[in-house]
């Protein structure tokens, strides 16, 4: 299991929290999403067959791209 925070600019509101958390819990391995519209960054948890790769892309084409990780 492995826990990664990304830093994701485009959160700007509660809306975007939500919709982040919907479309990355879909994915096949994933075990907690947190976003936070106030730090703008999001806290997942995942196992194989998730994997950073893939949630990356899934969040650019949700128009959510990970900037970096976040501190
Ligand atoms: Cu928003």
């Amino acid at each position: 299991m492995s826990t990664i925070k990304y830093s994701v600019p485009n959160i700007s509101c509660n809306h975007c929290v939500h919709t982040i958390q919907t479309e990355v819990a879909d994915l096949e391995g994933i075990k907690s999403v947190k976003a936070d519209a106030a730090t703008r960054v999001v806290e997942i948890v995942f196992d194989a067959p998730a994997s950073e790769e893939k949630i990356k892309a899934l969040m650019a084409e949700i128009n959510y791209p990970v900037a970096g990780l976040a501190i």
